[in-house]
């Protein structure tokens, strides 16, 4: 009989070879910028670990003195055979009594929670916020009291309409959720990153997502909106468009989280001591600029590598490189609402930094990743009814609804009332209070009073209220008919979405009728693709033209609008993303593609001008073993070039010997390579021995301004500061059918 393993087997079976670590040696070069030490995060002294014990039991693998703890059970039996269950004899059957056994599998069985009903797809991470300009002069709230003062935070991104584990690059809004623990209770900022939204009332989120979720008797298609039902609401609710027109922009497709504004969306409002109220909306400006990707670029990255976005934000956390945001509000008065043009209640609507400037009052700094993913980005709970005193509700109606609905789904999602208890969740400042109970409870109050009013005593009779330091709502007087109506102050639905199109930059508008045309090409019901380009023509008749000559349809008449359009709101240089972008390739990550004889002093003088401008580099090769350079250094790869395409990178050099450029212009993915970089209007670094390369892809005629020849090291510097325009638009004007006039 074989005699059973008690250890972890190596596995003779499959005759594999293992290697000793010896047997490596190390490239002269890394394929990839080399990793930095590790740095301290600011907030030290704020810092927190999840990976302390906690109070149900250490999560932590280690025994005091280094040694290897012993496997145990839930209940701390220790375990002597974790490879085999326990059964009647070697080839007999299973037997219940394996309490090990059932207890791994049981938990197992109960991994999952539900995901979010919305915004399933999502990333964390920590950081603080610091205060940089006392907002004490308009509200009391505490973590705006004092400059230079860090609180903790913890952020949350994701994509809305996709399951848990759809692609990072579906063309979709992005949420922004900002959880800060002030030292008066959690401040959940729960925004997005778009400053609007689809609809005016909660009681239409339902049906919102309905829709754009897969359709219900298919469950397709899976993270797009691109379908009939999307559209069919939308061309049914006006009040969608403006909305609409940011994401058929690109601010829909981000190249990044670290690259992307957030926004509060509503209205709301800041209170001071003596319960006097400002008006406020809340800005993260992202000091890394803003940035986007192109749509056919998107389409490939979530083939390639569909964790791009939060594999990005893991690897410049880890790399010392924090993605910092200001944040910015904008403060108005009920002077100003009465003489703005639209409702300051109606979340279809921003306020133009031209009408009301932004106030830079802080900065956010995210500087460390989770521990553990499941227990902090995964069961981290934002409510939007998560207000410190000194900040407040206004009456928009969705701000209204959403309040109720976080708690609510926060119950079905993590079990019962007791989420608070969870640490991600849980406040850092004191707390005392008399709830008690339910599931999973973790801080139970002591002693015997668990009531109030009580007479035991101040020691005794627990925590009591504070009429000064406690929450107190903004003594609104309000006043009027109970009806189910909207208001008359809603009713302009196309003219903040024609102002978003007039100010964007020429390519943006390109993009956005190109992704109309994409969105509404999908759709299988011409009555709703037509009833779509009708609503465009309120916003602007030269896209409309646009998106039904793209569909190949007659333009149809225009939709009846509710209120005339304002045709004159000038335009607002903020809402393009071209017109805010970085002026350097700092944070970007270079593609350099090598092959064997690469000219080495080209490859190093690369390797130093990405470092001086704080960029990174991936190394891509035929063999993911790297390349040896004319020099006879070596070169570790990170990518193999089918692993690695162009579309991963935001500028790629080539970088080939004459025999390696022969070689790899016969490899599709090489060519691939070559001929994405150039459709999606990036910069190019080449050797002249790569243009046979592109030569065979077909574009060799086509190398412009951006496809700069590395003739030597002195031209590395040069190639790096032209990467800081980020992309050269002006190509897709050319090689782009989309791109010549109606007709
Ligand atoms: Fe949400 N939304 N939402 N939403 N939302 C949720 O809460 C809801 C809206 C936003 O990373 C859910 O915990 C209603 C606007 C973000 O955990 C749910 C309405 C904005 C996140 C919910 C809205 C947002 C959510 C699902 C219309 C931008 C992810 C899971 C009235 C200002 C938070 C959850 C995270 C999540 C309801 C509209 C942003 C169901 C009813 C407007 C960033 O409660």
């Amino acid at each position: 009989m074989a005699k059973t393993p008690t250890k972890a087997p190596s596995n003779p079976a499959n005759g594999s070879k293992s290697v000793a670590p010896t047997d490596i040696v190390p490239a002269d070069i890394g394929g990839e910028s080399p990793a930095k030490a590790p740095p301290v995060p600011a907030d030290a002294a704020l810092s927190f670990s999840f990976a302390e014990p906690q109070a149900a039991g250490g999560d932590t693998h280690q025994v005091a003195g280094g040694d290897v703890a012993t496997l145990t059970t839930q209940q701390g039996i220790p375990v002597a055979d974790d490879q085999n269950s326990l059964k009647q004899g070697a080839r007999g059957p299973a037997l219940l009594e394996d309490f090990h056994f059932r207890e791994k599998m049981f938990h197992f069985d109960h991994e999952r929670i539900p995901e979010r009903v919305v915004h399933a797809r999502g990333y964390g991470a920590h950081g603080f916020f610091e205060l940089t300009d006392s907002l004490a002069d308009v509200s009391r709230a505490d973590v705006f009291q004092r400059v230079g003062e860090r609180t903790p935070a913890f952020v949350r991104f994701s994509t809305v309409a996709g399951s848990k584990g759809s692609s990072d690059l579906a063309r979709d809004v992005r949420g922004f959720a900002v959880k800060l623990y002030t030292q008066e209770g959690n401040w959940d900022l729960v925004g997005n990153n778009i400053p609007v939204f689809f609809i005016q009332d909660a009681i239409k989120f339902p049906d919102l997502i309905h829709s754009a979720k897969p359709e219900p008797d298919r469950n397709f298609p899976q993270a797009q909106t691109a379908h009939d039902n999307f559209w069919d609401f939308i061309s049914l609710s006006p009040e969608s468009f403006h909305m609409i027109m940011w994401t058929m922009s690109d601010r829909a497709i981000p190249r990044s989280f670290r690259t992307m504004e957030g926004f509060g969306v509503h209205t709301f409002r800041l209170v001071d001591a003596e319960g006097k109220s400002t008006f406020v909306k809340f800005h993260w400006k992202p000091k890394q600029g803003l940035q986007s990707v192109a749509w056919n670029e998107a389409v490939k990255i979530n083939g390639a590598d569909p964790d791009f976005h939060r594999r990005d934000l893991w690897d410049a956390i880890n790399s010392g490189d924090f993605p910092e945001w200001e944040l910015g509000v904008q403060l108005f008065d009920d002077e100003f609402a009465d003489s703005f043009d639209f409702d300051v209640l109606d979340a279809t609507k921003l306020i133009p930094e031209e009408l009301v400037p932004i106030r830079v009052v802080g900065r956010l700094v995210l500087d460390r990743v989770v521990d553990n993913f499941f227990a902090e980005t995964e069961q981290v709970a934002f409510c939007t009814q998560n207000v410190p005193p000194g900040i407040d509700f206004s009456n928009d109606p969705l701000l209204q609804g959403r309040n109720f609905s976080y708690l609510d789904t926060q119950i079905k999602r993590l079990g019962g009332p007791n989420f608070t208890h969870i640490p991600i969740n849980a406040p850092k400042c004191p707390m005392a209070h008399f709830q008690q109970d339910g599931h999973m409870a973790m801080t139970n109050p002591k002693g015997r009073v668990n009531y109030e009013p009580n007479s035991w005593g101040p020691i005794q009779g627990g925590p009591r209220e504070d009429p000064a330091r406690g929450f107190t709502s903004f003594a609104e007087v309000a006043d009027g008919p109970k009806q189910r109506v909207r208001s008359e102050s809603f009713a302009d639905h196309y003219s903040q979405a024609r102002q978003f199109f007039v100010s964007q930059t020429p390519i943006e508008q390109k993009h956005i009728g190109d992704a109309l045309v994409f969105e509404l090409s999908k759709v299988e019901r011409p009555d709703i693709r037509s009833r779509t380009v009708s609503h465009l023509l309120n916003i602007d008749a030269g896209l409309a033209a646009t998106v039904a000559d793209g569909l190949g349809m007659p333009l149809p008449d225009a939709a009846v609008a509710a209120r005339a359009p304002i045709t004159d709101l000038p335009a607002s240089d903020k809402l393009s993303i071209v017109k805010n972008g970085p002026d350097s390739f700092k944070g970007r990550k270079l593609g350099i593609l090598l092959s064997d004889g690469a000219d080495a002093a080209i490859v190093k003088a690369l390797l130093k001008a990405v470092e001086a401008e704080g960029a990174v580099y991936e190394v891509i090769a035929p063999k993911i073993a790297g390349v040896t350079l004319s020099d006879g250094t070596t070169v570790a790869a990170k990518q193999k070039i089918d692993g690695g395409p162009s579309v991963l990178f935001d500028a790629v050099a080539i970088v080939v010997s004459e025999a390696g450029a022969a070689l790899l212009s016969i490899d599709a993915a090489a060519k691939d390579f070559v001929t994405d970089a150039f459709a999606h209007c990036k910069f190019i670094g080449l050797t002249a021995e790569a243009e046979v390369i592109f030569a065979k892809a077909g574009i060799a005629g086509d190398l412009d301004d951006a496809c700069l020849t590395l003739t030597g090291a002195k031209d590395a510097d040069a190639f790096l500061t032209a990467c800081r325009a980020l992309r050269y638009w002006n190509r897709e004007l050319e090689v782009d059918l989309d791109a010549r006039p109606a007709g």
